[in-house]
C-alpha cells in the first residue's frame, strides 16, 4: 500500500482493496454479501488537527442478499484489523441503501408477476418488454410488517420505442410493492387508470427538438498563462484561500480546513442529505427521495468533459466510489477545478478627486455533477478573493411525471397533453463544521427592523438589528425569516478585529419555504431536519448525517431534531452548522422535456473577520482599464 499523505485525503484504490481483505479475512464477506456503502472513516478532528491521526479507517454498510442481514463494520487498515462490526437492527434503525443490482432485480421481478400482468392488461399493455420499472425507496408508512422488510415500491413508464423518454409516458394509478430480500412482488396497488399520456419527450429527436438554432458564435475561456491556482494532491491554494478536497460515495464532495490568509474558516463542509418529498396525496404519497442517504449522490458523479462541462483551463480530480462487491471504480474527472471571472469586484467614479477605478471579481470553483434517476445535481463551492464562499447547487435533467387527469388538478402542473409533473421539494442539508479563527466559536441571529415612531425616533425611521445569542442547541434549530432579512452570524469567541468585535462569518440564507408536509406526517418524522433552516450542534464526530445514518425505510425521529435533543451547550464551543436550503418546485412547462439548470445555495460572508475591504491589494485588469 502507498503512503498516505494527508490523513483526510480520499481512500484510494488500494485501500478499498485492501480493507475488503480484512474484511474477507474476518468472515464478513461470504456469499451473498454486498456493499451497500464504502467510505474513509474519517479520523477525529482532534487528531487531525494534534497530527496524530495515525489510524487509517474506512467503513462498509454490508448486506446479505439472501437473509438481510445487515452490518455497520470499520476497519483499520493500519493496523489491518475490524475495528467494529454491528448488526444493524433494521425494523429500528433503518435499512442500508439501494444497491445497482437492486434496479435490475426489481424491474425483472415486477415484469413477471402476474397481478402487476394484469395491471397493465388492464390497460391494454400486454408487451412487459416496454414496460420500465422505476424503483423508488419505500419510505416508512406502515403496515409494521413493511418495517421488517427491505422493500421498494415501484412506478411505471412506457417505452414503446428504444431511445422513447420514458418520463413522457407514466403509467398512472397502479404501484408494485417489492420485497428486495423475498426477490417477490407482495402487494399490487391499483387505485385508477388513466390514459398513458402519448407526446415523445425524445429531445435527442430531430423530429421533437426542432432544427438547432443558428447565430451562437464561439466563447472561448483562455488563461495564456495558466490558472492562479494549484493542485498539490487533494490540496488547493489559490489568492489566500487553502482547502483539502474529498470525495464520499454518499456526500459526494467534502471539503476540509479551509483557510483564508492562514486562518481557519470551516473544518469541513459538505451536503450530506437532501430530500425530494412529492406532493401529490394519492396514492404516491410515499414518493420522497433522500437522495444522499437513500441513493449515495456520490456514487452516481458524473465523469466530466472538457468543453461540455466546464469550460477554460480546468484541473480535474479523480474520485474513487465502489461497487457492491467492494471493487474501487476510478471515475475520471469526477471534480472539476477552476477559476472563473465573476463579474465586477468593486468599482468607483468619484465626483471630487476624480477616481475612476474598477476591479474584476474572480472565484475559484470546486464541483461535481451527479445523477440520481431523473434528476442531475451539480453542487458547487465557490471562493471569491473578498473570502466569500458560496455553495450552490445546479438542478437539471428530467422532472418526475404523472399522468394529468385535466382541470384544475392542484397538485402538478400539465406539461405536455395529458402529462403532469408534481409539485416537490428540493431541500438541502448543509453540514459545516466551523472553525472561525479556531474551534471556540458561537452563533448569533440577527434580524433587522424598522422602530416605530417615538421619542427616540420622532420620524420613525430607525433601522436596528435585533442580534440574539444562540446559546443551546434546543434554542438553535430556527427558521428562516425573509421579511426580517434574518442571516446568522459565526463568531470567534477568542479572536477580535481592531472594533473590538469578534471575528464572524455570516451565513446568509436563500429563506425559502421549509419542509410543508404536515409536522404530524410520516415524512416529517424522518426528515425532521428540513423542518427548520438552521440547527447548531456541538462537534460530534458520529453526528455526520442530517437524517441519520441509515435513511432508507428508517421510521423516523433520528438525525438532526435527535442530536439537538440533548441541548448542548453551543456558545464559545466546537460547533457544527447545519443549513436546510432548497426550492419549492411547482414545475412550469419550459422544465419539459428537459429542464433548464435551475440554482440554490447560501452565502457565508466575512463579518468582521477583516478590518476593511480585503481586496484593494487586487491589480487592475490589464488593457484598457483606468487604474485610479
Ligand atoms: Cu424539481
Amino acid at each position: 500500500m502507498t503512503a498516505v499523505p494527508h490523513p483526510l485525503d480520499p481512500a484510494t484504490a488500494a485501500e478499498y482493496l485492501a480493507g475488503r481483505e480484512i474484511m474477507a479475512a474476518a468472515g464478513l464477506l461470504a456469499e451473498p454479501v454486498r456493499f451497500a456503502y464504502y467510505g474513509l472513516e474519517e479520523p477525529p478532528k482532534g487528531e487531525v488537527l494534534a497530527g496524530t491521526a495515525a489510524d487509517r479507517r474506512l467503513r462498509a454498510f454490508l448486506i446479505n442478499l439472501k437473509t438481510g442481514e445487515s452490518a455497520d463494520v470499520v476497519v483499520s487498515l493500519t493496523r489491518r484489523a475490524v475495528v467494529s462490526a454491528r448488526t444493524v437492527d433494521t425494523a429500528a434503525e433503518g435499512q442500508p441503501p439501494i444497491l445497482d443490482s437492486e434496479y435490475a432485480l426489481v424491474e425483472e421481478i415486477v415484469r413477471a408477476d402476474p397481478g402487476w400482468r394484469e395491471a397493465m392488461a388492464r390497460r391494454g399493455l400486454a408487451d412487459m418488454s416496454k414496460i420500465r420499472i422505476c424503483p423508488i425507496t419505500a419510505g416508512a408508512y406502515g403496515p409494521p410488517e413493511d418495517g421488517r422488510r427491505r422493500m421498494v415500491r415501484v412506478l411505471a413508464f412506457l417505452q414503446a420505442r428504444e431511445h422513447d423518454l420514458a418520463w413522457a409516458h407514466p403509467i398512472d394509478g397502479v404501484t408494485a410493492h417489492v420485497d428486495l430480500i423475498e426477490k417477490r412482488v407482495f402487494k399490487v396497488v391499483d387505485e385508477f387508470s388513466l390514459p398513458v399520456p402519448a407526446e415523445s419527450g425524445d429531445y435527442d429527436d430531430p423530429a421533437v427538438r426542432g432544427p438547432e438554432r443558428t447565430g451562437l458564435r464561439p466563447i472561448e475561456i483562455t488563461q495564456p498563462e495558466g490558472p492562479s491556482f494549484t493542485v498539490d494532491g487533494s490540496l488547493l491554494r489559490w489568492q489566500g484561500w487553502s482547502l483539502r478536497v474529498g470525495f464520499d460515495a454518499r456526500e459526494g464532495l467534502t471539503l476540509h480546513q479551509i483557510h483564508l490568509a492562514g486562518r481557519p474558516v470551516i473544518y469541513r463542509a459538505s451536503v450530506p442529505e437532501m430530500v425530494v418529498p412529492y406532493g401529490d396525496p394519492r396514492f404516491r404519497y410515499w414518493q420522497a427521495y433522500f437522495d444522499t442517504g437513500e441513493y449515495l449522490v456520490g456514487k452516481w458523479v458524473n465523469s466530466l468533459e472538457l468543453g461540455c462541462d466546464c469550460l477554460g483551463e480546468i484541473a480535474y480530480l479523480d474520485a474513487v466510489v465502489c461497487g457492491e462487491t467492494g471493487e474501487p471504480r476510478v471515475v475520471r474527472n469526477a471534480i472539476c477545478v477552476h477559476e472563473e471571472d465573476a463579474g465586477i469586484l468593486w468599482k468607483h467614479t468619484d465626483i471630487f478627486n476624480g477616481s475612476a477605478a474598477s476591479r474584476r471579481q474572480r472565484r475559484l470553483v470546486v464541483s461535481f455533477f451527479t445523477t440520481v434517476g431523473n434528476y442531475d445535481y451539480g453542487f458547487y463551492w465557490y471562493f471569491y478573493l473578498d473570502g466569500t464562499i458560496e455553495c450552490e447547487v445546479k438542478m437539471t435533467g428530467v422532472v418526475f411525471t404523472a399522468a394529468h387527469p385535466g382541470g384544475g388538478h392542484p397538485y402538478a402542473t400539465e406539461v405536455a397533453p395529458g402529462l403532469g409533473a408534481p409539485v416537490h421539494q428540493h431541500l438541502f442539508s448543509a453540514r459545516l463544521d466551523m472553525s472561525v479563527d479556531g474551534l471556540a466559536n458561537a452563533v448569533e441571529e440577527v434580524d433587522v427592523t424598522g422602530l416605530p415612531i417615538g421619542p427616540d425616533n420622532p420620524y420613525g425611521n430607525a433601522i436596528v438589528q435585533r442580534v440574539t445569542r444562540l446559546t443551546s442547541e434546543s434554542a438553535a434549530a430556527r427558521p428562516a425569516d425573509a421579511a426580517r432579512g434574518r442571516v446568522w452570524r459565526v463568531i470567534s469567541t477568542t479572536s477580535a478585529n481592531r472594533f473590538g468585535k469578534p471575528a464572524a462569518y455570516t451565513l446568509y440564507p436563500e429563506a425559502g419555504p421549509p419542509l410543508l408536509a404536515d409536522p404530524s406526517s410520516p415524512l416529517a418524522a424522518r426528515a425532521g431536519f428540513a423542518s427548520r433552516a438552521l440547527w447548531v450542534t456541538r462537534y460530534d464526530p458520529a453526528q455526520r448525517y442530517p437524517a441519520g445514518d441509515f435513511v432508507n425505510q428508517n421510521p423516523g425521529g433520528g438525525g438532526l431534531p435527535a442530536f439537538a435533543a440533548a441541548d448542548r451547550d453551543i456558545d464559545g464551543q466546537d460547533i457544527v452548522i447545519w443549513h436546510t436550503f432548497g426550492p419549492t418546485h411547482v414545475v412550469r412547462p419550459e422544465d419539459w422535456p428537459v429542464m433548464p439548470v435551475t440554482r440554490t445555495g447560501f452565502m457565508l460572508k466575512p463579518t468582521g473577520f477583516f478590518d476593511r475591504n480585503p481586496t484593494l491589494d487586487v491589480p487592475p485588469p490589464s488593457g484598457p482599464c483606468h487604474a485610479g
